[in-house]
């Protein structure tokens, strides 16, 4: 990991690099409002202001020069998103100003901020825990209304909350099995581990894990092809779905030769969706090479959507897993019985289509893709495994009759998996609070 120092004064933009009516430049560190007040152009109402002000003034240059007109969003320490005194100043967006002001707060001494430095520092003053962090950055990457969501729900704390309570059941199990390995050569009533609970537990960290398929799919999305015969109308159901006229749609057979993507979404999952050169022989050569490009792209599709066009029927795939038939052109002839039909004319049965899309990429998740809480990190998935592991290895040993002390030292790796999933505590202070005076230290 990299090595941060966390007692600087950092800066950073916070909106693109890009021309825009505003923009958006943080600073965070303590000192920070007195070290800029000696280049504003009202010091004073700067240094003195209170928490959650905001201050109208210019920023300048070390002669005086005027660089812009800014207002400065004032956080005093324990406040705002790190926790450290910081300032947020809105400027003018233009590249010109941007560019003038970074280089004044670069001769001031201040450090431009590592990605994601804000969000560290915020982690480390206690604001966020692990899980919350990484929300963060999900949040911004969000693709989808449903992604959005979920990653909000995380750094809102739905997960941490999650991980707590695991841990506090798993703390009870270490306890009970800590009293025995105390106890042991006293007369204690008959000891019973407590299995139940264990396996419940690991039946929990089991069910949060496999979220993780959802997570991955609302995050990265689903590549679907839109493939079938030369006019059976893939073109017209593309733009359809985009809800605009990107792909020529024509009579002629072979009007698509080389594939066109776009994104959408359907039912929150993000969505790449390519239109392809018609499937038939042709001696064409560049239509030959569209053909070739289309094969290609349904290999590697998640879905493949086949459209037959029910005016000719044709050819017609064998359905599987990846692929879905659709019969097209239901206002013009009537598609064989209990099939999906639609009219990318005039819409009908599109949206059936759409929710068995959705149904189709969600049909192999253990878990509901309604599920609320969700997660996307593939950190916090093999941290959650590797509990889940250990945890199925105590059982093992339990089961086994193995000496207490051994399932202990499982217990407390679980534990420990827990505790870096959340970044609260280290691995060593975990075992030591718990297994003190018997585990010795990894
Ligand atoms: N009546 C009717 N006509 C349709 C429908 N879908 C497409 N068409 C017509 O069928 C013709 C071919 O449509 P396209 O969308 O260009 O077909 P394509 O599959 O993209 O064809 P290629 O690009 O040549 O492979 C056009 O004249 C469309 O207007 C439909 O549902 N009903
Ligand atoms: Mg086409």
């Amino acid at each position: 990991m990299r090595e941060y120092v966390t007692d600087d004064i950092i800066y950073a933009l916070a909106t693109p690099w890009a021309q825009s009516a505003l923009a958006v430049i943080r600073v965070s560190g303590e000192g920070c409002k007195a070290l800029l007040a000696t280049r504003f152009s009202r010091p004073k109402s700067l240094k003195e202001a209170g928490n959650a002000t905001l201050v109208h003034g210019y920023l300048q240059d070390e002669a005086g020069k005027k660089i812009d007109e800014v207002v400065a969003a004032v956080y005093t320490e324990g406040h705002g998103y790190t926790l450290e005194e910081a300032l947020e100043f809105s400027c003018h967006g233009s590249l010109a100003v941007i560019k003038e002001i970074l280089s004044l707060f670069s001769q001031l001494g201040m450090r431009s901020a590592e990605g994601g430095e804000f969000t560290f520092r915020a982690f480390l003053h206690g604001r966020l825990d692990l899980t919350q962090a990484e929300a963060v950055q999900e949040l911004v990457v969000s693709q989808s209304e449903r992604s959005r969501a979920l990653a909000l729900g995380r750094l809102e704390g739905s997960l941490k909350e999650r991980i707590s309570s695991l841990k506090q059941q798993l703390m009870q199990i270490m306890a009970a099995v800590e009293v025995q390995l105390d106890y042991a050569e006293d007369e204690l009533d008959e000891f019973v581990f407590p299995r139940t609970q264990l396996v419940d537990l690991i039946a929990q960290l089991h069910h949060l894990s496999e979220t993780y398929q959802v997570g991955k799919l609302y995050k990265s999305g689903a590549r679907i092809v839109l493939a079938g015969s030369t006019n059976a109308g893939k073109s017209s159901l593309f733009n359809l779905l985009l809800k605009q006229e990107r792909s020529i749609v024509s009579p002629i057979n072979g009007t698509t030769r080389d594939y066109i993507e776009a994104d959408l979404s359907i039912e929150g999952i993000p969505i790449r969706l390519y239109d392809t050169a018609g499937l038939r022989e042709s001696s064409d050569s560049v239509e030959r090479e569209g053909i070739k490009r289309t094969e290609r792209l349904i290999g590697q599709a998640d879905l493949v959507v086949f459209l037959v066009d029910s005016t000719l029927m044709g050819h017609v795939p064998e359905e599987d897993e990846r692929t879905l038939v659709v019969y097209n052109k239901s206002d013009l002839a009537k598609p064989p019985k209990g099939k999906l039909a639609i009219s990318a004319q005039s819409g009908e049965g599109v949206d059936r289509l759409l929710h068995e899309i959705s149904t189709r990429l969600t049909s192999g998740f253990s878990v509901s893709a309604d599920e609320l809480l969700i997660i996307e990190s593939e950190r916090q998935y093999q941290l959650l495994n590797a509990s889940e592991e250990a945890l199925g290895r105590a059982l093992a040993l339990v089961d086994e009759d193995i000496p207490l002390d051994i399932t202990a030292v499982e217990l407390g790796e679980a534990l420990d998996n827990l505790g870096q999933l959340t970044g609260e505590v280290t691995p060593s202070d975990i075992l030591e609070t718990i297994f003190s005076g018997f585990c010795v230290g990894k």
